[in-house]
């Protein structure tokens, strides 16, 4: 019983201790990736329509609607191979609004809005597609291929 105290406490000074901070990787130089959801006279898009990403690096996926309907963007199968550190909102004003933490598959974005997708790859992938998740949309271009290395 008292081992198992102190490995308690050792545990909680282990957790409050600003080293883990530092060795967070998920906080580590992150990369900031630009992402257009929108359409155009040829069809809907995602902009650019290829992304490759490193495992071990951090990334903040900046999702921008510029569309005047909302999009639905779907990670797919690369939700399994990244670890999701938080989804950030914030009003015109850049006034933070919401963080949302958790294992997330899908975001809606608003039209004329931007969400921030904070995650670090830890698993290879081979060339998926990731897609908006709203009917026809996929039929209309929607969809861009992911890579992970
Ligand atoms: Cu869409």
């Amino acid at each position: 019983m008292k081992i198992l105290y102190m490995t308690a406490s050792l545990l909680a000074a282990a957790v409050a201790s600003p080293v883990f901070a530092e060795g967070d990787l998920s906080r580590a130089n992150v990369i900031e990736v630009a992402m257009e959801l929108g359409q155009n006279e040829t069809g809907m898009f995602i902009s650019p329509n290829s992304y490759v990403f490193e495992t071990g690096q951090a990334y903040n996926l900046v999702i921008t609607n510029t569309d005047e309907f909302k999009h639905e963007l779907a990670l797919n199968e690369m939700v399994e191979r990244i670890f999701t550190r938080k989804i950030e909102i914030s009003d015109s004003e850049g006034n933070l609004v919401a963080e949302i933490k958790g294992s997330i598959y899908e975001v809606e974005v608003g039209p004329g809005q931007t969400v921030q997708w904070f995650f670090v790859p830890v698993q290879t992938m081979e060339t998926i597609e990731i897609t908006c998740e709203l009917p026809g949309h996929y039929e209309s271009g929607m969809m861009a291929t992911a890579t992970i290395n």
